[in-house]
């Protein structure tokens, strides 16, 4: 591909930042706050535009309902439009409620699970008002000892009652569907990973498809098969961007193992230029949402430095030669063709990020600007008071 393909393949990219990765979260040990963070929506829309702003490719942010909740959406969506950023998927909250004690969809009693679905239909009036056109679902539902509950009843409640939600939606929405290995239970996840979520896609609908965040694995779980399947089946739907090292970290994009990232991105691109239409067109529409928290660090460089890896990534898995590489394969020649990704991904991509960055007319250095900026100093001023949180 050409360097002036490759750029604008670039300029083309889509990152989708998350406005709780705005605010004070951490661990259940302790949560930091820092100075300048956001103490409502509406500073957490301010700072998602700042980000488009600096990388000019984060062109939306996604809520989380209900810590995102306000009595007016609409307004809520102009204000968002107003700052340059647009409202992109949204999710329901089935965790952080008492009664999701012993799960939401998943729960026994037939009252709960009525509850969990009537808030997800909320969700749906939210998307309607704001123009999202993506609900982003995860579940927390599990248990915790064997005998605690049972597999297939759990199961069928879900299906059940994802039915429900999935008809609520819109003939052009989404519903992408997360899954995680463990946490907040330890014995079972209900769906703990792409094979369940999977199988329940393909029971639900065509518009129903796998969320795949990049913490929710086993270590040396090779993500980017997964990645490569789903794109296959027609069911990825987007990714929950951050990076870990030993589980579910929520660290920034990047951070731990980019050569991870890169080979996530290499599939991607691979897929969008496949001649395959089904794969090409799930492709190009997966979402790239970025689901990270800030334990110690300064949210919106963290934020910014996330968006950057993935420019990185992208950068790196389009220069890779496919002819090269195939040819390669097809002579059974191993430490060749691996050698075309090394050569790639070896490659200093940054004076070509540079040169993107002058086309789409923002800093040279996003992190840099940020630091010397007036936008800073004014955040750290003006946001007194208590910051948002979970
Ligand atoms: C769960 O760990 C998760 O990845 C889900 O996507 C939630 O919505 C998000 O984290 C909350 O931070
Ligand atoms: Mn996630």
């Amino acid at each position: 591909m050409s360097k002036s393909q490759i750029l604008d393949r670039l300029a083309a990219q889509h990152i989708e930042t998350q406005s709780w990765g705005y605010v004070s979260t951490g661990t259940r040990f302790k949560v930091f706050n820092t100075p300048g963070t956001p103490r409502d929506v509406w500073e957490k829309i301010d700072d998602a535009a700042l980000v488009h702003r600096l990388t000019g490719v984060a062109p939306s942010v996604a809520l989380h309902i209900p810590w995102d909740r306000v009595d007016d959406y609409g307004a809520l969506a102009r204000y968002a439009a107003d700052q340059g950023v647009r409202i992109g998927s949204i999710s329901p909250n089935l965790f952080q409620d008492d009664d999701y004690r012993f799960g939401s969809l998943a729960h026994l009693d037939a009252a709960v699970r009525r509850k969990a679905i009537g808030h997800s239909q909320e969700v749906v009036d939210v998307m309607r008002a704001t123009g999202s056109k993506t609900m982003s679902m995860w579940l927390a539902d599990g248990t915790n000892y064997p005998g605690q509950g049972d597999f297939r009843i759990r199961r069928n409640h879900i299906l059940q009652s994802l039915r429900e939600i999935y008809e609520a939606l819109d003939d052009d929405m989404t519903l992408i569907l997360e899954y995680k290995l463990f946490e907040p239970a330890f014995y079972h996840t209900d769906i703990a990973d792409w094979g369940q979520s999977l199988t329940m896609c393909q029971k639900i609908g065509d518009r129903a498809k796998v969320l795949v965040d990049l913490g929710h694995h086993a270590l040396g779980v090779n993500i980017e098969h997964i990645v490569a399947t789903l794109l296959d089946e027609g069911r990825l739907g987007g990714f929950d961007l951050n990076n870990k090292k030993y589980a579910d970290d929520d660290l920034f994009v990047g951070a731990i193992n980019p050569h991870e990232l890169f080979l996530i991105a290499l599939e991607l691109v691979k897929a969008e230029d496949d001649p395959a239409a089904s794969v090409a067109d799930t492709a190009r529409a997966v979402l790239y949402k970025i689901d990270q928290c800030a334990m110690v660090e300064d949210k919106i460089p963290a934020m910014l430095r996330s968006v950057t890896a993935m420019q990185t990534a992208f950068a790196k898995a389009l220069l890779v030669d496919h002819e090269e590489l195939a040819e390669h394969q097809a002579q059974g020649d191993v430490v060749g063709a691996n050698e075309v990704l090394s050569d790639a991904y070896e490659t200093d991509v940054r004076p070509m990020l540079r040169e993107l960055r002058e086309r789409l007319g923002v800093p040279e250095n996003p992190l840099k600007a940020f630091a010397g900026s007036a936008e800073r100093r004014k955040r750290i001023d003006e946001r007194v008071g208590t910051p948002a949180g979970w």
